[in-house]
């Protein structure tokens, strides 16, 4: 007999639920694309046209500022910001995955009713910064911002702890969405192990990364992380608690973006900041501060990028033996012969653990 499951139907001009037949749940995942449409109807919605069939409209470029959680949308429009919804075709698409708009998107909007702004059309993306979820039977992808030049990766050397393994997940990532990277070691007037931390972060200096130590207290390092912002569009990404919107506030007084009490973010679970908000600096460009998160799932099928994008990895894959070397139990591994030379084992342990993870 075949499952049956309540679905959003467009039917006429409205939309209603419907209980319909489904198939098996390994049958209708197997779509992919580049906006994480994952169903056999999201397909058949793509092959009708990404774009909006209505004729007889009035449509405006706009960029998504902020995601509410009701399918409203912040968009700046020209130089105006407006809250818009979405056309029942992109809501259906909503249905099917969890965030089919993104922080960053470019989209053309329906102007032709000034009280009912429509996004018609998400407009394709130079890329995309995603987390994935882990399910049974199956991963959920979290588009976190789109349209970056940089993904600040902030780190604070305490409360919440320093992690280099979470570091190393977010620049696979950063390599695998082909985003440059820039890492954030915040709260150093905090650390009682400094020297410790800059050990492990030479790795990532010596591997060709940027990184910046500062704090918001001192406000150490906050010039130099402005120089590196300028004119460019930046998300923020970290820990809870790792003090991104202190950042942002230190690099832009004005802005008086909520930031945690101390005693908030011991209390697991607690995130200041709940939604991402894209937000102007006077000094050109864009940051996108986001809410924190406790890890950054990878996508499982990416296993096999992980070998060449973990940091500083791609060059010295090339002398390894076999061509598709793991580095875990083949001869001739170039990244195992270099342990302890120009890869610390630490850091090795944490590539196997995030190949474990996969
Ligand atoms: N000592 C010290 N505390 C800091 C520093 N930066 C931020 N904090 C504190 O850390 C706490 C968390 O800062 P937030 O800026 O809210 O952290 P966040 O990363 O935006 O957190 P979420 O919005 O929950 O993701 C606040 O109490 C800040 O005052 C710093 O450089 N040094
Ligand atoms: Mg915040």
């Amino acid at each position: 007999m075949s499952k049956r499951k309540d679905k959003f139907m467009t039917i006429g001009n409205e939309m209603k639920l419907k209980n319909i037949a489904i198939e098996d749940l390994d049958d209708i995942y197997y779509f992919e694309s580049s906006k994480g449409l994952k169903t056999k109807s999201s397909k058949k919605l793509l092959e009708k046209g990404e774009l909006s069939q209505k004729s007889n409209i009035k449509l405006v470029k706009g960029r998504v500022i902020e995601v509410h959680s009701n399918n409203a949308y912040k968009v700046k429009l020209h130089n105006d910001f407006k809250i818009c919804t979405l056309s029942g075709r992109l809501k259906y698409l909503a249905h099917e995955t969890r965030t089919p708009l993104c922080t960053g998107d470019y989209v053309n909007i329906d102007v032709t009713d000034e009280d009912n702004l429509r996004i018609e059309e998400i407009l394709e993306r130079k890329n995309t910064l995603s987390r994935f979820i882990n399910y049974s039977e199956r991963q959920e992808e979290v588009l976190i911002a789109s349209n970056l030049d940089q993904v600040v990766i902030t780190m604070s050397c305490k409360e919440p702890d320093f992690s280099a393994n979470l570091i190393d997940r977010y620049l696979c990532a950063a390599e695998i969405f082909e985003i440059p990277a820039i890492i954030c070691i915040n709260k150093i007037d905090l650390a009682d192990n400094l020297d410790e931390i800059k050990k492990i972060c030479d790795y990532y200096d010596y591997t060709g990364y940027k990184l910046i130590y500062c704090s918001t207290k001192t406000l150490e390092g906050i010039s130099e992380l402005k120089h590196l912002l300028k004119n460019k569009d930046s998300v923020f990404s970290g820990k809870s608690g790792a003090g991104k919107s202190s950042i942002i506030n230190s690099l832009e007084p004005g802005l008086n973006l909520k930031i945690g009490e101390i005693s908030e973010f011991n209390n697991k679970g607690t995130h200041t900041t709940t939604y991402s908000r894209m937000i102007p600096w006077s000094f050109g460009g864009y940051l996108i501060d986001t809410p924190g998160i406790k890890t950054f799932g990878l996508k499982n099928d990416d296993i096999d990028k992980i070998r060449y994008c973990f940091p500083g990895f791609s060059i010295l894959t090339e002398f390894c033996y076999f061509q598709d070397c793991t580095h875990t139990h083949e001869e001739n591994c170039a990244i195992k012969t270099n342990i302890n030379k120009t890869i610390p084992e630490e850091r090795y342990n944490s590539y196997l653990k995030i190949r474990e993870s996969l």
